[in-house]
Formats: C-alpha cells, structure tokens, sequence
C-alpha cells in the first residue's frame, strides 16, 4: 500500500476527481497554500495499491500537464482619466509536485 499525495492547480481539482472516481481510486481533496507564492492550491491524498500507482499518476500527468495560458491582467493607464486596460500576459498553469510514501498500516475501523 502506497500514499500518494499529489499538489495539484485548482482548476484541475475538480476534473481529476471525476476521473478518480470513475476508475475507483479512493481520494481526499484538501485546500492547501503554497509556502512561497501563499496561493491557494489543492493536495490530493490517494491510498492505493502498488499495483495501481502508475495508473493514478498517469491520470495525474494526463489531467494536470502544464501549460501556458493567456489571461488579462489590468493594467494602470498612462493617464487618470484613461481608467484601466486589459493587459494579455502568459502564465503557467497546472502541473503537479508528486510524492509516493509507503504506508506501514491501512485499516478501516
Ligand atoms: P512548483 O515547484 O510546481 O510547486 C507548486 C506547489 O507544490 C508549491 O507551491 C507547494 O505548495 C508544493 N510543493 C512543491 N515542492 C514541494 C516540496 N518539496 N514540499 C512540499 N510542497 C511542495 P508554492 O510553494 O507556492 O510554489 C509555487 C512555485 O514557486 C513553485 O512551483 C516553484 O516554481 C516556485 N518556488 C517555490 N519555492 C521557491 C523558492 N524557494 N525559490 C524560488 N522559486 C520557488
């Protein structure tokens, strides 16, 4: 029995979980915080078989890849009477920090 604990990007939380689900893993979801950024994020903990770990951290590579995403920020005009404008940045989104622990015991009482 292993303990996967995988620090995902919010917006993948909820679509990973649908799949976990659906394939029959066992997942908890819990809000975390980033130490350096101090962002919200989310960390999966998943017990699973050994035989089963490829299989989940494949899901995890397939649904939490990351990416480049193009969003507005609001940038500050040049002027006080301009207001503010839309301003395309790239970011990255997504990817995953994953660790596998043994796990000594796994009871349910
Ligand atoms: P990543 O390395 O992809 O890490 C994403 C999140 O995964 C981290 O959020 C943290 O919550 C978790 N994480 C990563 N490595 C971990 C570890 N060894 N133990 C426990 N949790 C871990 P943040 O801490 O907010 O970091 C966000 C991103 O900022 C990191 O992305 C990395 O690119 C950068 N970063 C983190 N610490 C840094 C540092 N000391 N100096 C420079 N850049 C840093």
């Amino acid at each position: 029995m292993k303990l996967v604990m995988a620090i995902i990007h919010d917006e993948d939380a909820f679509h990973i979980m649908d799949l976990l689900n659906a394939k029959g893993f066992s997942a908890t979801k819990l809000a975390t915080t980033g130490g350096f950024l101090r962002a919200g994020n989310t960390t999966l903990i998943c017990g699973v078989t050994e035989e089963r770990i490829a299989e989940l951290i494949d899901i995890i590579e397939t649904k939490c890849r990351s990416r480049k995403q193009i969003t507005s920020v609001n940038n500050v005009s040049v002027t006080a009477n301009e207001g503010f404008a839309p301003y395309p940045v790239e970011v990255t989104v997504g990817g995953a920090t994953i660790f596998v622990l043994s796990v000594e015991e796994f009871k349910k009482v």
